[in-house]
């Protein structure tokens, strides 16, 4: 589809997701294939709102986040993407992106899932782009492989693929899953899962095992959803979550996200379990735990959470919507969004 057609503005929300089955390492950096497949829970809390408006008087894109004019990696990392929808559009007119981010940023929320998933949605239309939603996932993979994911709602299985053309994510049934979040740390992390990435494939003896291993993982938990066998799907979740912390911190030197009050978290799970409440934990590259259970469970878990982080770190989520196009909605301009950013 040409420019000519395209609307010019559009607005897009897309929510983070967690990872049951973790990508971890890149096959290609450049077209951010991944080596092997994953498999997440999209979530309904902590979305990205991102407006993508043309902008033909400017010579360059703007990027504001949450109310503050972006710079640096993450301007480039938006300009790199707005590339990339350019040249498939066959457009050169810049454009202004306005951003407003519910999750605490960099602290393994996966905010750049969310961030990406909205921004492609949002330019796709604003460039007049028609994808559909395979394509849609496949364009979201090149701004943050995680992205690819979140373009579809709940459980979403991204397939390593081969190529650009075969690495997507689409929908994998699943029985109700909810996941109760504990924030153990806000900060931005010290090094960044792209950074930690390379590290792994570069000095970790244990990389081909991983890559091996979580092929089969994915297999057996593609079946378990399939299935509806939740104590399966947990116990394959919390399983690979610690494969994946016990693999980053086989790099040299060491990378450890995990803190003191993350194990806390952990243990304090393993507790339910033997007290008959099915939970199971998992954590991305941060400190954050992230609780899988029954939506039923949800609160009782919580509470119990509570105890060990503190009545305001934690946070019941259940299953959320793929990344969707809003209708007649703009992200406020600075101002505004501020407020909202922090709501
Ligand atoms: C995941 N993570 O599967 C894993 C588990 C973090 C731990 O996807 O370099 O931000 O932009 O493709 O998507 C984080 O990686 O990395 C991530 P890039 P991304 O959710």
């Amino acid at each position: 589809m040409s420019q000519a057609s395209a609307p010019g503005a559009a607005t897009a929300r897309a929510f983070p997701n967690l990872a049951l089955v973790k990508y971890w390492g890149k096959r290609d950096e450049d077209l951010i294939l991944p080596v092997a497949g994953s498999l997440s829970l999209t979530l309904d809390a902590f979305p990205t709102t991102t407006t993508v408006r043309l902008d033909p008087g400017r010579d360059q894109d703007t990027f504001e986040l949450n109310g503050a004019a972006a710079t640096g990696t993450a301007a480039q990392r938006v300009t790199a993407f707005l590339d990339l929808v350019r040249e498939r559009a066959g457009a050169t007119t810049r454009a202004s992106v306005r951003s407003v981010n519910e999750a605490p940023t960099g602290a393994g929320l996966a905010s750049s899932a969310s961030g990406f998933a909205a921004l492609a949605t949002a330019a796709a239309a604003a460039y007049g782009l028609d994808l559909d939603t395979s394509a849609l996932s496949r364009l979201a993979r090149r701004g943050s492989g995680s992205a690819a994911r979140s373009v579809i709602g709940n459980v979403a299985i991204w397939h390593a693929g081969t190529d650009d053309e075969t690495s997507f994510a689409e929908p994998v049934p699943a029985p109700d899953l909810a996941m109760v979040v504990a924030t153990v740390d806000c900060a931005a992390k010290a090094i960044s899962s792209r950074e930690a990435m390379r590290r792994t494939a570069s000095s970790s003896p244990y990389f081909v095992a991983w890559i091996t291993s979580t092929e089969t993982t994915l297999t057996e938990m593609v079946a378990a959803c399939r299935a509806g066998d939740f104590t399966r799907i947990g116990q394959i979740t919390e399983a690979h979550a610690l494969r994946m912390h016990g693999l980053i911190a086989s790099t040299e030197p060491p990378i450890r996200y995990l803190q003191p009050r993350s194990i806390e978290v952990m243990d304090a799970v393993v507790a339910l379990r033997e007290e008959g409440v099915e939970a199971y934990s998992t954590a991305d590259a941060g400190p954050n735990v992230a609780v899988l259970v029954r939506p039923e469970q949800a609160e009782a878990v919580a509470a119990r959470l509570r105890d060990v982080v503190g009545p305001e770190q934690v946070r019941t989520t259940g299953a959320g919507p793929g990344a969707h196009l809003l209708s007649g909605t703009e992200v406020p301009a600075a101002a505004e969004a501020s407020t909202e950013a922090g709501s």
